[in-house]
């Protein structure tokens, strides 16, 4: 019964690249999977065309281009914290390639997930330095990928900012399971390493404290909420899903430090198997998002349980639950 157990594993794991372990225990066939990543990095060559020219793969050297490598090895700890963290073999969750463009466009500020792949611009040099500078900006955009595989979130509205938010949290989750960091250790910024000197910013977002990621004569103040009395209602930027995302995230570090320890291993937790688990749609709100990590941390872990009360206190601690 062990061995079919675990030959059913075998079979589940077939299509991951990386390597199969077996062995014997008792009468029992062991069988240890640890899939590797599949990377992929082209060259837009300062142009808009995707893909790009491949300079990248799997199995080659290091470019000596610093964005091109600076992204290979970004994926690579992304694929490895939703592996380590919740046995997610890549963005597909079945081992697939993970596909990457750099040097899109002329001075491009922004990076982006395409809907297959990842693409990421220089900066203009003047406000933004480039954006593979941070591992936490590209696994955000690789988990843009991830939660469109799990069933997506609308890109508007509550839904868009839950979507974002959730590319933060993984973006976050990534850069503290690399350095090995606690809740405490942790920057809890988004894109710190992006700006140029020019700029006193320290991060794109701050997730401990939205709202102060920056406060400069370039960008101006940072407009994130942490609470729904401050709730920005707008038509710009798919009605604030960059903005309003503080609210979430910041219910996501009150769980995490309310918990301790790495974040990955229980608040990150039921947020992914929440993000996964069939108790979103497309157009959650904060209110639905809420309850599922309440349901999911009370499966998981018991209605009493510490992780549910770190949960419910996060969101009231923001002001989507009484
Ligand atoms: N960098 C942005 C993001 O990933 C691009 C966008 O606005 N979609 O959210
Ligand atoms: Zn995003």
């Amino acid at each position: 019964e062990a061995a079919r157990a675990t030959l059913a594993v075998a079979r589940e794991y077939r299509p991951v690249r990386g390597r199969l372990d077996l062995s014997v225990d008792g009468d029992a066939l062991v069988v240890e999977v640890s899939p590797a990543p599949d990377r992929v990095i082209s060259d837009a060559q300062n142009r808009t065309t995707l893909p790009g020219v491949r300079v990248r793969g799997e199995d080659d050297p290091a470019t000596g281009d610093r964005a091109a490598d600076e992204a290979f090895d970004g994926l690579g700890a992304t694929f490895d914290m939703y592996w380590d963290a919740f046995r997610r073999a890549s963005i597909d969750g079945v081992g697939g390639t993970m596909a990457a463009t750099v040097h899109y466009g002329v001075d491009y500020d922004n990076a982006f997930w395409n809907g297959e792949r990842m693409v990421f611009g220089d900066g203009d040099g003047e406000v933004f330095a480039g954006f593979t500078r941070s591992v936490t900006v590209i696994a955000h955009e690789l988990s843009h990928g991830v939660i469109e595989n799990a069933g997506g979130l609308e890109y508007t509205g509550q839904s868009g900012a839950l979507n974002e938010s959730i590319a933060d949290v993984f973006g976050a989750l990534t850069e503290q399971h690399l350095q090995g960091q606690s809740v405490d250790e942790a920057s809890w910024l988004i894109g710190a390493g992006i700006f140029t000197d020019a700029v006193q910013g320290t991060a794109l977002r701050s997730m401990s404290a939205p709202g102060t990621a920056y406060d400069d004569d370039v960008l101006g103040r940072d407009p994130q909420p942490g609470h729904m009395a401050d709730y920005v209602e707008t038509t710009e930027d798919n009605g604030g899903v960059h903005i309003n995302s503080g609210i979430p995230n910041r219910a996501f570090h009150l769980a995490a430090m309310a918990l301790g320890g790495h974040a990955w291993e229980r608040a990150g937790r039921i947020w992914y198997l929440t993000l996964t688990g069939g108790r979103l749609s497309p157009r959650s709100d904060f209110a639905a998002f809420a309850a599922a990590t309440r349901a999911t941390a009370a499966e998981e872990y018991g209605e009493d349980s510490e992780e549910a009360a770190a949960v419910r206190d996060a969101w009231t601690g923001v002001g989507v639950i009484e």
